[in-house]
């Protein structure tokens, strides 16, 4: 196999490469990977259906279920990260085989980083998760979604656009969001969101799931939550966000995309407890704080960048 070509450099997942076929053939998986794999990289999406246990499930919603109020719409909505609480959660966020397809699809080691539960659906609006979690190279990201308990059009099932990840990614740089809050400025992404898959006509799609399926979207998948039309209709579920070994990680919403200033992530591997090195090729990327929770990466910092990050960093100055 010739491997010094444009296909096999690209810093782009190959499920993501315009060369997908081509790698796809040199794999030469099972055929039922290989279908697989084409649902994600045409769709933005697979689901593997009756991957988790349901004795596994049950004991999970028996772990956490306390921690969560007895109607709809009453906080809080989601528990971030009780896999430090929970063993039930940290062994779902960690299903073996979720991570050997992980591993197929993107060519790397899948790195799940932050865990989501939920009692009642999210009812939340059309978003790319990449305004929330991106890398260095792009599109190292995928969301890992369990059923807990069957979806339906009451329960606020998820919805996505198909094929929609094959869109640009888009920041608020790019989008001229500038807000006055935090709260305004993703609420006008999430409008923006709306505007854009109407104007390129994709269509909304609802999946419903059975319990134990897992549905795996793209980093770049425009999705959420449908609204819930049973009054206190429970869709108990998780969510685990994976990454990808070598990478720089940041959440682009809090970063400035002008300066390359970036809000780095503390990524911690849930099944091993690291703390994941920023690299980038192999090499560790040296980062400068240059305040406001941000970072430059380039190594030709200026003294003043980071003489401001060190004052500020003093001060303990926070702007969110
Ligand atoms: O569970 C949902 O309704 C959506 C969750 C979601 O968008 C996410 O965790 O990335
Ligand atoms: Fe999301």
């Amino acid at each position: 196999m010739k491997t010094d070509t444009v296909a096999h450099s690209m810093t782009l997942p190959w499920i993501e490469s315009p060369f997908f076929y081509e790698v796809l053939t040199e794999k030469a998986p099972t055929e039922a990977l290989k279908q697989q794999a084409i649902r994600y990289h045409e769709d933005g999406f697979l689901i593997l259906k009756g991957a988790v246990s349901h004795d596994l499930i049950d004991r999970a919603v028996a772990q956490i279920g306390h921690e969560y109020p007895d109607r709809m719409n009453v906080p809080p909505i989601r528990h971030q990260d009780l896999w430090k609480k929970y063993d039930t959660v940290r062994e779902i966020a960690v299903l073996e085989p979720v991570q050997t397809i992980l591993a197929f699809l993107y060519g790397r080691d899948p790195i799940p980083f932050q865990t989501l539960n939920f009692k009642y659906g999210t009812q939340q609006r059309g978003h790319s998760d990449t305004i929330h979690f991106s890398s260095v190279p792009a599109r190292y990201m995928c969301g890992v979604w369990v059923a807990f308990e069957p979806t339906h059009p009451g329960n606020g099932p998820l919805f996505y656009y198909p094929k929609s990840h094959k869109l640009a990614e888009y920041n608020y740089f790019d989008l001229g969001i500038q807000g006055k809050s935090v709260e305004e400025e993703y609420d006008r992404y999430e409008d923006y969101i709306e505007e854009f898959m109407a104007a390129k006509g994709f269509s909304k799609q609802e999946i419903y799931l059975e319990k134990g399926d897992v549905m795996i979207w793209s980093s770049n998948l425009i999705h959420g939550g449908m609204p819930i039309r049973v009054e206190n209709s429970t869709r108990w579920s998780q969510v685990t966000h994976y990454y990808f070994r070598d990478c720089l990680y940041y959440s682009p919403r809090f970063s400035d995309m002008l300066t390359n200033n970036l809000n780095l992530r503390n990524v911690i591997h849930i099944g091993t407890g690291e703390k994941v090195r920023h690299t980038f090729n192999g090499r560790p990327i040296e980062t400068i704080n240059t305040g406001e929770f941000r970072y430059a990466i380039s190594q030709n910092f200026s003294l003043w960048t980071l003489m401001k990050g060190m004052v500020r960093k003093m001060i303990g100055f926070k702007p969110f």
